[in-house]
């Protein structure tokens, strides 16, 4: 229970038990800062601003809590001195390009403008497999998970013309004839699923992980980008947003703890206690964000929001840098590590690679949600010592140099993003994600990654929504009462049928 004044305190109550629309509460300040604040300054914040701007509204005010721009996009200079290097703690890829005649990816269009430096991985070709007794061979297990998840993809979408209800792509594969039992089993699955969506099939929609695969990659083509650039893969939003953004449409270091809202406007206060009003507020926090305690809102969103924000899940996703004097691994971009506990220091990439950081003595691995959730929590010397003890598994002849860098970032703890990015969980309704989209009374207005339906998760996500919901508020901004519409939303979620039970006992 967050600390509310009583007011507050009664209209939560109020709110919690569904009594009749609590009064509004007038707002404190008649001022105006200005027509729309927009909150957060990552790929949706930056893209709504740019929509805004683009169509002729320049009173806005971005409001952002770091002391800049970018969000997710977030580099991090690595390695002992003199052996430095920009790496990505967040975002490093723009997934999908474009085909030939296809639409393109508006991140990629962005990469191209800023001149970003990138590298097409190709980490589904030539892959250094391991396992518990060193280096293995198990090529085939891989070329037949990704022939599994082939046919997962092709069965949701089977499903999908027939109205079929949802389930786990754990389900999926079953029923599509892919039921891992070994290690390497578990570890191909892993490469092909879990290093995507940071869940594991039983934590993710069968539907939905097709389409969201299908849409990103099928779309806009198969090729990865991923960014090499010295000044992060956040300079495609900073470059934009300098040259469209007056330094007095941005305020840097302004951290929200509250929104306040009525039919008349919305007021926002920073928690050095400065407040800005608008008539607008797009609120791009990470889903995470939103279903833990750091922003408030008042009157508390309604039960229908605030169903939705908690039904969809934020995940974990952990890369793990290390920096060694030397190289003494792999020649491939990936290797894949099988342990016989699923999930443990499974992939391993390779950053000195002649394509990317040749002689950076960098190598990387990703760990998601459970696992990652339990690493972060030990000290970091027992995180570092499990990370050799696996190398030393992986290179049983070999002594293992001590590293020259270590370093890792736990998302899930940073009360700016508290999780990685959206998932779709199994049966979460098309309904209830409308409803995580959805505005509140036309003047709380939601974008941000997790509130794409085809894009959740990848930054062209949060590209979308950023300019969706802002041109809707610009109808809201420059047309009549009529011309403000905002997003439906479905206030009782129902089953097509009531569940029936019946507890008397028959013989
Ligand atoms: C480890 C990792 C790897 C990823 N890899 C990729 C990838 O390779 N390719 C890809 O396409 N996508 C990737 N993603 C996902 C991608 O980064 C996100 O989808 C995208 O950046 C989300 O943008 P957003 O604007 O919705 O949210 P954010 O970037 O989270 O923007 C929200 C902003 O709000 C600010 N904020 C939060 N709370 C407050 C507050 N109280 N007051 C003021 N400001 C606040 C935050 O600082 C942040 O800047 C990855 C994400 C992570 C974490
Ligand atoms: C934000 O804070 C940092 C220090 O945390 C400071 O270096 C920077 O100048 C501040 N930026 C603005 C715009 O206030
Ligand atoms: C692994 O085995 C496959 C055949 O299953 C073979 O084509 C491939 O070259 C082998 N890889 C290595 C690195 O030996
Ligand atoms: C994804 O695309 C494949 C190939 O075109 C198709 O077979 C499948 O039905 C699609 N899946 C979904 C969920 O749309
Ligand atoms: C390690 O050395 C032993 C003994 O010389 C040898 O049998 C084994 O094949 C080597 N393993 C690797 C992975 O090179
Ligand atoms: C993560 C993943 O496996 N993505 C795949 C989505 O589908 C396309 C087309 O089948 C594949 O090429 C991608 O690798």
């Amino acid at each position: 229970m967050p600390s509310l004044g009583p007011l507050a305190l009664a209209l939560y109550l109020s709110t919690s038990l569904a009594l009749p629309a609590p009064p509004q509460i007038p707002l404190s300040s008649a001022r105006s800062d200005a027509k729309v604040l927009i909150l957060g300054g990552g790929m949706a914040g930056i893209t709504a601003a740019r929509t805004l701007h683009d169509q002729g509204i320049d009173d806005f005010i971005v409001v952002e809590a770091r002391h800049e721009v970018g969000g997710r996009m977030l580099s991090h200079t690595f390695g002992e001195p003199g052996r430095q290097y920009t790496v990505e703690l967040g975002a490093n890829w723009v997934q999908g390009t474009r085909h030939d005649d296809g639409p393109e990816n508006p991140v990629w269009t962005l990469a191209k403008k800023h001149h970003l430096d990138t590298r097409l991985s190709s980490y589904f070709e030539g892959l250094a497999t391991f396992d518990e007794d060193g280096p293995v061979n198990y090529t085939d297990v891989i070329e037949a998970a990704s022939r599994n998840f082939d046919k997962l993809i092709a069965s949701a979408g089977a499903r999908l013309p027939k109205s079929l209800v949802d389930a786990s792509a754990r389900t999926g594969y079953s029923l599509t004839g892919s039921r891992p039992q070994t290690p390497h089993e578990h570890a191909a699955e892993y490469y092909h699923f879990d290093w995507e969506f940071q869940s594991s099939p039983e934590e993710t929609s069968w539907l939905a992980s097709s389409w969201n695969n299908n849409s990103t990659f099928f779309t806009f083509s198969e090729q990865n980008a991923m960014s090499v650039d010295g000044r992060g893969f956040k300079t495609i939003l900073q470059s934009e947003a300098r040259s469209f953004l007056r330094e007095d449409q941005i305020r840097l270091n302004a951290t929200v703890d509250l929104i306040s809202y009525s039919d008349d406007g919305v007021e926002v206060r920073l928690t050095d206690g400065q407040t800005l009003s608008a008539d607008h507020v797009i609120c791009t926090f990470s889903l995470g964000v939103l279903q833990h305690d750091d922003v408030h809102f008042e009157p508390p969103l309604p039960m229908w929001k605030r169903e939705a924000i908690y039904s969809m899940t934020m995940g974990v996703y952990t890369k793990i840098f290390l920096q060694f004097p030397y190289k003494f691994w792999f020649d491939t971009e990936i290797a894949l590590y099988a342990d016989r506990e699923r999930g443990r220091y499974p992939i391993w990439q390779s950053l000195d690679d002649p394509d990317f950081f040749p002689g950076s003595g960098i190598l990387l691995t990703t760990v998601t949600n459970a696992f990652s959730r339990r690493i972060v929590s030990l000290p970091k010397d027992q995180i570092l010592d499990e990370l050799l003890d696996v190398l030393g598994t992986m290179y049983p002849n070999i002594t293992i140099p001590a590293p020259t860098d270590f370093h890792f970032k736990s998302w899930d703890e940073d009360p700016l993003f508290r999780g990685s990015y959206a998932n779709w969980p199994p049966s979460f309704l098309e309904e209830k994600h409308a409803n995580l989209r959805a505005d509140v009374k036309r003047r709380v207005w939601f974008a941000g990654e997790a509130g794409s339906k085809l894009y959740f998760g990848y930054l062209q996500g949060a590209y979308f929504e950023g300019r969706h919901v802002a041109m809707k508020v610009t109808s809201c901004v420059q047309g009549s009462r009529e011309a403000c519409v905002g997003f439906e939303h479905v206030k009782n979620v129902k089953n097509t049928r009531p569940y029936d039970i019946d507890y008397e006992v028959s013989v």
